[in-house]
């Protein structure tokens, strides 16, 4: 199989817990930056499972790492992406989680933001609403929700990936210029128990480290956040009865294990 090496360490499980969402910039190279801006919007799939995205983007070592960290050693590598390319102004899209976003504490699938130009403000970032994944609700129901305090506007350079919780709330910000701006998203799934075999520094497995209130969180939600992210943690780190779910979003979403790729 081909070898990935975990590249977070407790903390950093603990921050994804807490936030949703890992930011790693600027990671990807420059050239194949520029390949992936001539791509035509929508669905792609031969591209995806070529063997220059795979080595570019989805075995980066920074990417696979947080993948091998999250979801195990044998995790899935996509068969498809989808090229969210807007061109003209827009006012922005509603806040909204994609999809069949699952409802247990566990992390069984990321979603991955691939940026392969530079995104500023005036290009309509993604904007993630931090520790939303922590809030399963109805789709609809949160599409009425203007801006939320805290909310992080993705404005990032050429070359950055965004891993996320699926269940992060989160849309297109408004684009009031006529400049490209892509976002090549994908996902990675889990295929077996988790256990807590990321970068550790000793076998003993520390409690969960509650970050604190997210900006747009009262005390009494605070509780609820810090007592989900106790179960996530308890969960990643294998000590909570595990039952294989297959996750709903897989009904569009396929991926190859990582034990069957070969380059
Ligand atoms: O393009 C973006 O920034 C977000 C798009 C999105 O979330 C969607 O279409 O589901
Ligand atoms: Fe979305």
């Amino acid at each position: 199989m081909i070898d990935v090496q975990p590249t977070l360490n407790d903390k950093e499980v603990f921050d994804f817990i807490h936030n949703g969402y890992i930011i790693l910039e600027s990671i990807i190279d420059e050239d194949f930056n520029s390949k992936c801006q001539t791509l035509s919007p929508g669905h792609l799939t031969d591209f995806i499972q070529s063997r220059s995205f795979r080595q570019n983007v989805l075995l980066h070592p920074q990417v696979a790492g947080v993948a091998r960290s999250l979801l195990g050693p044998n995790f899935t590598l996509p068969t498809s992406a989808h090229n969210h390319l807007y061109e003209h102004p827009h006012e922005g899209q509603t806040l909204h989680s994609d999809g069949l976003t699952e409802s247990g504490y566990g992390i069984t699938h990321l979603q991955c933001y691939y940026y392969p130009q530079l995104v500023e403000i005036e290009d309509g970032p993604t904007i993630v609403v931090p520790g939303s994944h922590q809030r399963l609700v109805d789709r609809e129901a949160i599409a009425h929700y203007g801006n939320i305090t805290g909310q992080v506007c993705l404005t990032v350079p050429a070359g950055t990936v965004v891993m996320t919780h699926y269940g992060i709330w989160h849309k297109a910000g408004p684009k009031i210029n006529q400049k490209k701006r892509s976002m090549i998203k994908f996902s990675f799934f889990r295929t077996q128990p988790p256990k807590r075999d990321w970068v550790i520094e000793s076998d003993e497995v520390p409690t969960y480290q509650h970050s604190g209130r997210h900006r747009y969180v009262t005390e009494v939600e605070s509780y609820r956040d810090r007592r989900r992210g106790e179960y996530t943690w308890n969960w990643l780190c294998g000590l909570t009865e595990y039952q294989a779910e297959y996750h709903p979003a897989r009904m569009f979403v396929t991926g190859i294990p990582l034990n069957q790729i070969q380059l």
